[in-house]
């Protein structure tokens, strides 16, 4: 493939209503929405990096940068045959996995829509709907209730929630008594510590699915640590960033469960060696979310197709996230399930009227 011109635009979109984790509360979305041009085809992506590193260190700044100064640059000269390639070309360019997965996403998408299939067939998947859950952002303990209550009657096959230290056990308690069926897994975002170990433990009464990214968000050696300790599984989101890190994890027993996201790990390449790393070690995985537009959920969904994703993941309906979305198709789950968007590529088109009311700069770069 070669490329005739990329297109790097950043949008802005409000989310219905603020998403508090222990890092932040943020009311709006900021995302590069990235597009390739190639023989007339175009391919699309979606940057996951945020304005400012608080949940990882990538910025949007930076993501740019990187991919004005070297990876768009490398692509217009260079082309590739096959998606696939890019992440061992680019990884002379160290970390930056947000920004690659960006670019990378993007290619494979133009690739799919060239060869006139979905995506997901190009991977391997073969499911043509994914089992999705609902992540709930912190909110007072009995509109979080309600909240829970209203996501198990629409069908999520399972519901998160985040937690900080001082934001865990009476919530817990409230959501268990009133919804003691449920799959309920927590998030937190890397806001405890070894010295929690005691705390951290005494979550174990509530039947959580896994506990996601406790502790600090590079670390592996105190999460091992305290696996020890727990008899609630660790999933890893934050501290995994590569499949040799994945490997590492697993091994040293730092996580059983692992959330994938393909921003986190440089691209849907990237995922494809996490799955076969996943699927070899019988390690539960499931696809992670960062409040995309429809492009990003759109990319997941097709990921996710792939059958070592075994737990519901997070892209659940956009309508949930936003009032409008940028994509013309609508990403709404049935009864906890969502389809997955027929067509070529990742099976959407871009609302162009609307995106363009939410850029906030374009830049084109040409041959
Ligand atoms: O930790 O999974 C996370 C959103 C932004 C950043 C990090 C996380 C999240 C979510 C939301 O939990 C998942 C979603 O609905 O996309
Ligand atoms: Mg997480």
């Amino acid at each position: 493939m070669r490329f005739d011109e990329i297109e790097l635009r950043v949008i802005r979109m409000p989310y219905r209503s603020a998403f508090k984790t222990s890092f932040a509360s943020e009311s709006q979305k900021v995302a590069v929405i990235t597009t390739v041009r190639s023989d007339g085809v175009e391919g699309y992506g979606e940057g996951v990096m945020d304005p400012l590193p608080m949940y990882r260190e990538e910025t949007i700044a930076g993501g740019l940068g990187l991919m004005r100064d070297a990876l768009v640059p490398w692509l217009l000269q260079h082309g590739c045959l096959h998606p696939s390639e890019l992440l061992d070309a680019w990884s002379r360019w160290r970390g930056n996995s947000m920004a690659k997965a960006a670019v990378e996403l993007a290619v494979w998408d133009c690739f799919a829509r060239q060869q006139d299939v979905p995506l997901c067939s190009l991977l391997g998947g073969r499911r043509t709907e994914i089992e999705v859950g609902a992540s709930l952002g912190m909110n007072p303990v009995p509109e979080t209730v309600a909240s829970v209550e209203h996501h198990v009657a629409e069908g999520y096959r399972r519901v998160k929630l985040k937690i900080e230290p001082g934001w865990d056990r009476e919530l817990l308690t409230a959501v268990r008594s009133a919804c003691p069926q449920v799959e309920l897994t927590v998030d937190a975002n890397s806001a405890y510590a070894l010295d929690d170990t005691d705390l951290l433990r005494s979550f174990d009464e509530f039947d959580l699915h896994y506990i996601e990214q406790p502790l600090h968000w590079d670390d592996l050696h105190d999460h091992a640590t305290l696996a020890r300790s727990l008899r609630t599984p660790i999933c890893l989101d934050e501290s995994l960033t590569s499949p040799a890190r994945v490997k590492a994890a697993l091994d040293m027993g730092a996580c059983t469960v692992v959330n994938v996201k393909v921003g986190r790990f440089g691209g849907i390449e990237s995922v494809v060696r996490v799955h076969d790393i996943c699927v070899e070690r019988n390690a539960p995985m499931w696809c992670g979310g960062m409040l995309e537009t429809g492009i990003g959920r759109a990319h997941n969904i097709h990921l996710a197709t792939l059958p070592g994703f075994v737990y519901p993941g997070d892209t659940a309906s956009a309508s949930r996230t936003y009032a409008r979305d940028i994509v013309e198709q609508p990403l709404e789950a049935v009864d906890g399930v969502m389809p997955v968007p027929a067509g070529s590529g990742i099976g959407v088109t871009l609302d162009r009227a609307f995106l363009d009311s939410v850029t906030e700069s374009v830049e084109v770069l040409r041959q």
